[in-house]
């Protein structure tokens, strides 16, 4: 029996993806990879990152995606754009966050369509729920609102419907702290968010919105260790050449932030 991993919210970094996966993960055709939605947009790469997920799946892998907010809003716009007279719509391109999934020819390619139609809203299991966002247990049927499934934020459990099983769910960034905290909540069927703000990266400023985000985790759901990469899919922009800052060497600029902001401090402060 392999192991049996959840990751969410890729929003778009590949190379974070693709380093946690193989690199930190090693991820083997006995695992079951669960994979919770928010694949696209916002980061640079969508397409690949789906490219990657398909790839894995035709290569025999147990990968088990999930349908995000993000991939039910590509799907939207692409019935909204073909329904606009051609004269007014505009490159589908621009409608969305994840341009580089628009073909040659400004078309959204049918495998990315047959693809995010495929995906379902949640997966059950013997012992968890995963989901995008969470549920709404106020609504008449929890199993059946889909739209709650894929937006909802702070929602509370009730443990009726959900027969003491925890629910795994991205969607809301959340420290890793908090994180650390609702795993302990994995036994008393809690709702645990795994999103930890990957794309969440100031590439402008050079440093994370918040230094407990901007990471991709992974959850072992057996062990209920997490893993996690920082994102690796932004680096800084080049300064331009009249700013003191483009002074200081490249090699500097790759050091962690707090000992690079002392560095600058002193060279420029
Ligand atoms: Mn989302």
């Amino acid at each position: 029996m392999g192991k049996r991993w959840v990751v969410t919210d890729i929003h778009g970094c590949y190379k974070t993806m693709y380093r946690l996966l193989h690199q930190i993960l090693k991820i083997s055709k006995d695992d079951q990879l669960f994979m919770l939605g928010d694949f696209v947009s916002k980061g640079p790469s969508s397409a690949k990152v789906l490219d990657h997920i398909m790839d894995l799946q035709a290569q025999g892998y147990e990968v088990y995606p999930i349908r995000g907010n993000h991939e039910q809003k590509i799907l939207d716009k692409w019935a909204w754009w073909q329904g606009e007279p051609e004269s007014l719509r505009g490159p589908f391109a621009g409608t969305i966050k994840a341009p580089d999934l628009v073909d040659a020819n400004g078309q959204l390619p049918q495998k990315y369509i047959d693809f995010l139609e495929s995906l379902p809203y949640f997966i059950e299991t013997d012992d968890v729920w995963m989901v995008h966002a969470g549920f709404d247990f106020h609504a008449e049927d929890p199993f059946r609102d889909t739209d709650a499934m894929m937006v909802i934020r702070g929602y509370e459990v009730d443990h009726a419907y959900t027969k003491g099983k925890p629910i795994i769910h991205g969607h809301t960034p959340t420290l890793f702290a908090s994180i650390q905290r609702q795993l302990k909540e994995f036994d008393r069927g809690g709702a645990i968010s795994l999103d930890n703000g990957c794309v969440l990266y100031h590439p402008k400023e050079g440093t994370w919105r918040s230094k407990t985000m901007g990471r991709l985790l992974a959850l072992d759901l057996d062990t209920r260790q997490l893993y996690l990469q920082r994102n690796i899919d932004y680096v800084p922009k080049p300064m331009p050449a009249h700013s003191p800052l483009a002074k200081i060497p490249s090699w500097v600029r790759t050091l962690p932030v707090p000992v690079f902001q002392r560095l600058i401090h002193r060279i420029v402060g």
